[in-house]
């Protein structure tokens, strides 16, 4: 697991010294309980990311400075989690050409279908490829944008392997409890 940060105090937090070529961003510091599962991947595959609450409705200005200068920063992907009326990951797909990786935070009342719906519903042209409600989406957000990484990362392709090749042992070694 990554170490945990406040997200209401640390504006942002960039784990390497090198530039960020992921941005991690989220709705609330509420939502870093899951969005944590997409940056513990991160982690494990050396990829250099920051992580930041960019608020689409708390702090719209903020969101639309955030995707006008991705591309220019160097970000090559964005994974976008929001809970509830969430519509930062489409906002963020409207305001860059970044490709932006969406996850739905559980929220307190509609358990995250509403933050689904509202994710995965973009209309033609401003795509966000969505992935499950919670902790799978938001890691698999990560390895999906690894594997697209690893297309052209013959380094990266070899460690996704073998990440893949002990999720297929750990499979076979599983036990149906007595
Ligand atoms: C959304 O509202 C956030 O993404 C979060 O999931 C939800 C609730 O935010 P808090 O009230 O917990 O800050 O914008």
């Amino acid at each position: 697991m990554p170490d945990a940060i406040d997200l209401n105090t640390a504006a942002s937090k960039d784990v390497t010294n090198q530039a960020p070529v992921v941005g991690v961003i989220m709705g609330s510091s509420s939502d870093w309980d899951v969005m944590q599962h997409a940056t513990a991947v991160l982690d494990a595959f050396d990829i250099a990311y920051e992580a930041r609450v960019v608020s689409a409705h708390r702090m719209p200005h903020d969101m639309v400075e955030y995707g006008a200068t991705a591309a220019a920063r160097g970000l090559r992907a964005i994974i976008a989690g929001a809970g509830g009326a969430a519509h930062l990951p489409g906002m963020m797909a409207a305001l860059t050409e970044v490709p932006v990786f969406g996850v739905p935070v559980p929220s307190k009342y509609l358990r995250g279908e509403d933050s689904l719906l509202s994710i995965v519903q973009m209309p033609k042209g401003v795509p966000v490829a969505t992935f499950a409600i919670g902790e799978a989406g938001a890691a698999n957000a990560a390895l999906h944008l690894i594997a697209n990484l690893a297309t052209t990362n013959p380094v990266l392709r070899e460690k996704l392997i073998q990440y893949r090749t002990k999720q297929t042992e750990a499979a076979r070694s599983m036990k149906v409890p007595q």
